[in-house]
């Protein structure tokens, strides 16, 4: 007879979470943010309170920021540990459903246990509950469904018998890896079952590395082999599948040069002879240049997002072909790519041994020294303080007080195309950016994030003063459990990085700046007294010199250290770049507008739409 256990279905999940281990032998899931409600208060609440000793739960202040701390922590530990996410039903859970698209975007594991309403409808309607005219069976969880990798609602307890395997698979599997939701039906959690004892038997996941089909191998190998000025975009992917140093093995072997994606970068240092730098949109001359002319397109591990293709402009050379070396079989074919389907480090290696005596000669010296040469006095500090400092001399600033274990960190704003183009990234891991859903606000709680997944690393938060207002409550938190790390907020007023945008594509300077926005006058945050009342130690600074002096007095710092510095919004680097199709309209009074479109038309020219 099978040996059973009695649990709830909540006691169920967690005992199940507790056993599933990676191959480091870790539990993969390495804790639970948690904010209560009715929906999970009884029924998970009292599950983790069981477990207590074996999974962390963390109190949150905010359903989207915790998860955005679950999803950073992810993200920085390479996808090998993962945290569950419970909200209570209804708000809880649909603010959570923001940073499960943030989760899903970026491929990157989560497990969202968010609350839902009664599956015997004792109650109806309960406490938060929507109601579907027309459909028994919709709950606002339902919203989860196109940002989830798997969905399930737990409607019966045993359920999870099939869902939790099901929901692991997902969060392990290195090319369908996203966030997952268990919407957990209230009543459903507080329900027992006899559970199979064999079900709660320590598991482990191993990371899946495919090898190429040797069909496509070929052919590749092929193409590579007759092109004469290659180049490698190196993406996510690469990290995530441990390649770097394939990579670079790779890079060097073959002479051919790797341009990053903000994903990608820091899989090479920022100084090695064949790394090219950033690519595309936010990329600088000598990647964009080199791949303007680049006859074959090697991408490793990139989704090929509108960011690093110069939204399909930047592979101009009519003749280039492109690769696709991916996990997925759903990037390894986009836009007419020859698919390598593969994990990055295999592949890798097989296509060496398939090339092997295939050298070029790149000549990226001249490109970086020239590159270098433009954008390294854009990040001195100023000679003179009378002028409010940019946001390239802030970024200086925070560089030359960067040590060995630093992890500069964001995701909206000036800051990321900053970032790209000038922070030189030491080793990998070292920059942390999420630009796939590029979400204001998951800054502050994804510093604190990555702080827990590493804690003797040194994280640098770049916060502008918009994505602080937008979401800072996990301050407290990080306060509240003496979590540190370093918060540079750049207050330039307003939507700087929007406002550019605005007149770049001739609009009038509106709504952005608080300047240009009603009742703006008005608006006058003290962000170091906001930071502070939160229990932070925060300051505020009036100059690059004084930034300096103020990031030397961190590392003695015990929890979340804000420091404050106003800074111009209109400069930002003036080289690389490429163009981003953003749509200008077509008919407008402004000249301005007029004159933006003509451009824009011109410049849609050089899309490629296939
Ligand atoms: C949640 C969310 N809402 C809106 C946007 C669009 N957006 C991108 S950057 C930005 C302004 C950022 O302002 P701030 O953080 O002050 O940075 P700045 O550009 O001024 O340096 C906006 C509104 C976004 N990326 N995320
Ligand atoms: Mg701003």
């Amino acid at each position: 007879m099978t040996k059973t256990i009695r649990l709830t279905a909540a006691q169920a999940l967690v005992r199940y979470i507790g056993a599933q281990q990676n191959e480091d032998g870790d539990c993969f899931i390495a804790g639970c943010w948690a904010i209560f409600g009715h929906g999970n208060v009884a029924g998970i609440g009292e599950a983790l309170h069981g477990a207590k000793d074996t999974i962390t739960t963390y109190r949150g202040h905010n359903e989207q920021t915790m998860a955005h701390a679950a999803i950073a922590y992810a993200k920085q530990l390479k996808r090998k540990r993962a945290m569950a996410v419970t909200s209570s039903i209804g708000p809880g859970a649909l603010n959570m459903v923001t940073a499960a698209g943030l989760a899903h975007v970026n491929r990157l594991p989560v497990l969202f246990l968010p609350g839902d309403v009664f599956a015997n409808r004792g109650p109806d309607p309960v406490l938060q509950q929507i109601e579907d005219f027309g459909d028994g069976t919709v709950s606002v969880n339902d919203c989860f469904k196109p940002v989830s990798r798997y969905f399930d609602r737990i409607t019966r307890p045993e359920h999870l018998l099939t869902a939790l395997p099901r929901a692991f698979r997902a969060m392990t599997d290195p090319a369908d890896c996203g966030p997952v939701t268990l919407s957990m039906c209230q009543d459903v959690q507080a329900e027992a079952f006899d559970y199979p004892l064999s079900f709660f038997e320590p598991q482990v996941w191993y990371q899946r590395r495919i090898r190429p089909d040797l069909g496509e191998l070929d052919r590749v190998a092929s193409a590579i082999k007759a092109a004469k000025n290659p180049v490698i975009v190196a993406g996510g992917g690469v990290h995530y599948s441990d390649a770097c140093d394939d990579l670079r093995t790779f890079a060097e072997t073959h002479g051919i040069p790797v341009a990053e994606t903000q994903a990608g970068k820091s899989a090479l240092a920022w100084d090695h002879p064949l790394n090219l730098g950033p690519i595309g949109v936010t990329g600088g001359e000598p990647a964009n240049d080199v791949c303007e002319t680049a006859d074959l397109v090697l991408g490793v591990g990139t989704r090929f997002q509108d960011f690093t293709t110069g939204s399909w402009g930047l592979f101009a050379n009519p003749e280039r072909k492109m690769v696709s070396l991916n996990t997925a079989a759903y990037d390894a074919a986009k836009h007419g790519a020859m698919p390598l389907m593969a994990d990055a480090r295999v592949g890798l290696s097989d296509l060496t041994n398939a090339i092997s005596g295939y050298k070029v000669d790149a000549g990226v010296a001249a490109r970086k020294d020239d590159w270098f040469g433009k954008v390294d006095p854009l990040t001195d500090a100023p000679t003179y303080n009378k002028t409010l400092p940019t946001d390239m001399q802030v970024v200086g600033a925070v560089q030359r007080s960067a040590t060995d274990e630093t992890v500069a960190m964001c995701a909206a704003g000036t800051m990321p195309g900053e970032l790209h183009k000038l922070w030189k990234a030491n080793k990998p891991g070292a920059y942390h950016m999420e630009y796939g859903f590029s979400c204001m606000g998951y800054e502050i709680a994804g510093a604190m994030g990555i702080k827990i997944a590493q804690p003797e690393r040194d994280v640098i938060c770049f916060a502008g003063d918009g994505t602080y207002m937008m979401a800072n409550s996990e301050m407290a938190t990080a306060a509240m459990l003496g979590i540190s790390f370093t918060v540079v907020v750049t207050d330039n007023r307003g939507y700087g990085c929007i406002n550019r945008l605005q007149m770049g594509t001739g609009g009038a300077e509106f709504n952005n700046l608080l300047a240009h926005s009603k009742g703006g006058e008005n608006s006058n945050i003290d962000f170091a007294a906001h930071a502070g009342s939160m229990g932070a130690t925060a300051v505020k600074v009036a100059s690059i010199t004084e930034l300096e002096i103020a990031l030397a007095k961190r590392h003695d710092i015990k929890g979340p250290y804000v420091v404050v510095i106003d800074t111009d919004p209109y400069p930002s680097t003036p080289h690389g770049s490429t163009w981003w199709d953003v749509g200008v309209p077509e008919v407008s009074e402004r000249a301005e507008v007029n004159e933006a479109y003509a451009n824009y038309k011109e410049n849609k020219k050089s899309q490629r739409i296939n």
